[in-house]
């Protein structure tokens, strides 16, 4: 495990980004979380599944995959912590972020349902304006 910190300013940085990404997707504005990521970007957001690829890719993966939940809608709120980051050698950061899927369905019992907790593994390209994801890997917990 490598120590080399993240200067307080990149950390905070990099958590505005992670907030305005997963609003864009719980709000299901799929081309603005796609266009968090390169344009060659990768994203497996189901383990075992094929990854999207590109940011077209990744908008017809998330249309596709939310389409099952047409005529049963159901809010997702995607909570990230316990956010490393780890710079690597090529300048790049591998960041390795704890999180829980709040699931309510608009009209039905106030009380949500929390699964699946995952692990959510991403590499980082940044600049001096941009944070892009080069790629996401969404490991859930109850899959080992
Ligand atoms: O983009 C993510 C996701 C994600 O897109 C997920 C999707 O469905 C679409 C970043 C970090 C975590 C996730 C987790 C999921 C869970 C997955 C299964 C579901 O929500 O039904």
């Amino acid at each position: 495990m490598t120590n080399t910190p993240v200067p307080p300013h990149e950390y905070a940085r990099i958590q505005q980004f992670y907030a305005r990404q997963m609003q864009a997707l719980d709000e299901g504005r799929f081309e603005e979380y796609a266009a968090t990521f390169t344009e060659d970007g990768t994203f497996q957001h189901t383990p075992g599944t094929e990854p999207a690829r590109t940011r077209q890719g990744i908008v017809a993966e998330l249309v596709r995959f939310h389409e099952r939940y047409r005529d049963e809608p159901v809010q997702r709120r995607h909570w990230f912590s316990q956010i490393v980051l780890d710079p690597q050698p090529d300048g790049t950061l591998r960041s390795t972020v704890y999180c829980l899927v709040v699931r309510t369905r608009p009209g039905g019992k106030p009380e949500p349902e929390i699964w699946p907790s995952c692990v959510v593994r991403d590499v980082l390209e940044t600049s001096g304006d941009r944070v892009l994801m080069r790629s996401r890997v969404v490991d859930y917990d109850h899959m080992g």
